[in-house]
């Protein structure tokens, strides 16, 4: 099965003359180091690679060598659309959606709706880049030193340092033959999970003075205003999810992030197997993992939080 898709995306970018790479909107490790990871190698087999967020590229990716490669817009024409990372089109930044629909989709969301001609589809990896880590060879291209570092990163990023409950011996594997092409693991360590803005702290101040508690669920807020009045640029939590969820004895955690007047993202976090939060994040057409989802809700703060608070406490 999964050699049938190898052939036929070998076969694919073999006649590909130009490519077009995105990752979902709102990039995170995974989908950024997905793009680089995969582009570069395309690159080096002498394939012209357009990587493009048209929203930009998070500064904290900055320093991956071939991240200055990634542009926000798309010049001339296309004859392969690659996604990665993306579990839906709608994932898919608008400005690309005029493309249509990919031929090629990678990814390991157990909610992917295999939107592509071809689906490479594989929900027990830990992250997209573990696919490619795995797959890119088989298309008859190579990892690099560049292309490793990239990959490295969207394995420790969606495996939050390799700890998550999804963590295999095959991502370890992995992470070592990376390191052995050449990926520095403590400074991609400490660039993604480590390293913060004084903003970013100052930001998730706001947000634990919101801190409250109910039964196994703890959950935050943080407003508009909070990211004003500290100057944050992000458009996110600035990570504060992962402060609350070693909160001890509450497994759940929960965050709300005011994106404009009148749209929220919400972000669900579960400690231990029981939980599935992706099938509470559907319920708002968000969609994840069962350790770790999000969605993006239409309405004010307040009504929002109540009825996330409900039906997750309904759900779970
Ligand atoms: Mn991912």
């Amino acid at each position: 099965m999964t050699e049938a898709i190898d052939a036929k995306i070998k076969a694919r970018l073999g006649e590909a003359r130009r490519i077009l790479i995105t990752g979902h909107i709102r990039p995170d490790g995974d989908a950024v180091g997905s793009m680089l990871g995969l582009g570069l190698a395309l690159e080096k087999a002498g394939k012209h690679v357009q990587m493009v967020l048209p929203a930009g590229l998070p500064h904290v990716f900055e320093h991956l060598k071939g991240s200055e490669l990634i542009e926000r817009e798309v010049e001339g024409e296309i004859d392969t659309f690659i996604s990665v990372d993306c579990a839906e089109f709608s994932r898919i930044h608008e400005e690309l959606q005029t493309f249509g629909e990919p031929f090629i989709n990678i990814d390991h969301h157990i909610t992917n709706t295999k939107y592509a001609d071809i689906n490479l589809v594989e929900a027990d990896s830990v992250a997209t880049a573990s696919i490619l880590t795995e797959h890119i060879p088989a298309w008859g291209l190579e990892i690099d030193r560049a292309s490793a570092s990239a990959l490295l990163t969207g394995l420790i990023t969606d495996t939050l340092g390799f700890r998550t409950l999804n963590m295999n011996p095959k991502a370890f594997r992995q992470a070592a033959d990376l390191m052995e092409k050449g990926a520095y693991i403590p400074d991609l360590y400490y660039r993604v999970l480590i390293s913060r803005s004084f903003k970013a702290v100052q930001y998730w101040g706001k947000g634990l003075a919101t801190l409250e508690r109910d039964g196994q669920m703890v959950w935050a807020v943080l407003s508009l205003k909070d990211r004003k009045a500290v100057e944050y640029r992000g458009n996110d939590d600035a990570d504060l999810i992962n402060i609350l969820s070693s909160i001890e004895k509450s497994p759940i955690a929960i965050i709300f992030v005011e994106l404009s007047k009148g749209m929220v993202k919400v972000s669900w976090r579960a400690r231990g197997k029981k939980w599935d939060v992706a099938q509470v994040a559907s319920e708002f057409g968000g969609g994840g993992h069962r350790a770790a989802a999000g969605a993006t809700i239409e309405g004010s703060l307040e009504e929002i939080k109540h009825r996330v608070l409900r039906v997750t406490r309904e759900i779970l």
